[in-house]
């Protein structure tokens, strides 16, 4: 069961959680909620290979889209995030089309790309009985993102987008904003950059192709679906448990109030 590319395709906006911490029972609970993916982040996350290899199954098994950020570079880890079961991979600095076609290139099976045989582990968690349909279809149903968070990548953003193997783009605000600002700042909402995030959305329709962010203000959410973003990352596991125990904390403290933030018994 891999669906995260038919539903992106169809125009469906995605909300995925972020897993940062390498455990396994927090992404089973991520997984058992609301989202519609779960994310192993490798690049600023604590996943290495062992953990997702072991985190991709709970994802799978809960029915939701199971993507992986890898770290700069690491376009080999790119194919055993695929051989594992990732149904999506996210490739931080994507910053000229070279960086496009090597990324591609891991993804993807002749004739687009180089990848290797061997998603054994990806057979089994997506319950697929049919090596040889698996190999014919996999170019079409796993994605590669190539992420856009540099001013030179969003000037060579048209040849990213026409890299055959690159399906869609997801912006790293954050990173976007230490570029534009040429290192004077950090700061995903920073009003400069807004129309630079609007022209990644608008680009990659344009030419047919998903966009994603990284969304630090959940609130922000429908400002970038309505700039026509269409995979979300809602934070963070961190930032949900800092979030959580702030609220609980306080609402405990404050005496009454605390009877309205608790539930879970
Ligand atoms: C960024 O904002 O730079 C990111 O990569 C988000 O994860
Ligand atoms: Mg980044």
């Amino acid at each position: 069961m891999m669906k995260l590319a038919e539903r992106l395709r169809s125009g469906e906006t995605l909300m995925t959680a972020w897993s940062s911490m390498a455990s396994l029972p927090v992404v089973d609970s991520l997984a058992r909620s609301g989202f519609d993916a779960v994310t192993l982040d490798m690049q600023h996350g604590a996943h290495d290979e062992a953990s997702v290899h072991d985190c991709l199954q709970p994802v799978a098994m809960a029915g939701k889209g199971a993507v992986v950020r890898i770290p700069v570079g690491r376009n080999d880890m790119a194919s055993r995030a695929l051989d594992f079961g990732a149904e999506a991979v996210i490739a931080p600095m994507i910053n000229s089309r070279e960086d496009a076609k090597r990324f591609a290139a891991a993804m993807k099976y002749p004739p687009l790309g180089e990848r290797s045989w061997g998603p054994f582990r990806a057979l089994q968690i997506h319950g697929e009985g049919d090596a040889k349909a698996y190999m014919r279809s996999a170019n079409d149903r796993t994605l590669a993102f190539a992420m856009i968070e540099t001013r030179a990548a969003l000037s060579v953003l048209a040849d990213i987008l026409d890299v055959k193997g690159i399906d869609g783009v997801f912006v790293g605000p954050s990173d976007f904003s230490i570029s534009w600002s040429g290192g004077g700042d950090v700061d995903p909402h920073l009003n400069d950059l807004q129309p630079a995030l609007e022209e990644v959305a608008a680009k990659a329709r344009e030419k047919g192709k998903p966009s994603g962010i990284f969304v630090f203000d959940p609130a922000r959410a429908g400002t970038y679906a309505a700039m026509g973003y269409q995979l979300m990352a809602i934070t963070n596991d961190v930032a949900f448990l800092n979030a959580g125990t702030a609220a609980g904390l306080a609402a405990a403290r404050g005496g009454d109030a605390g009877r309205s933030a608790g539930g879970g018994y």
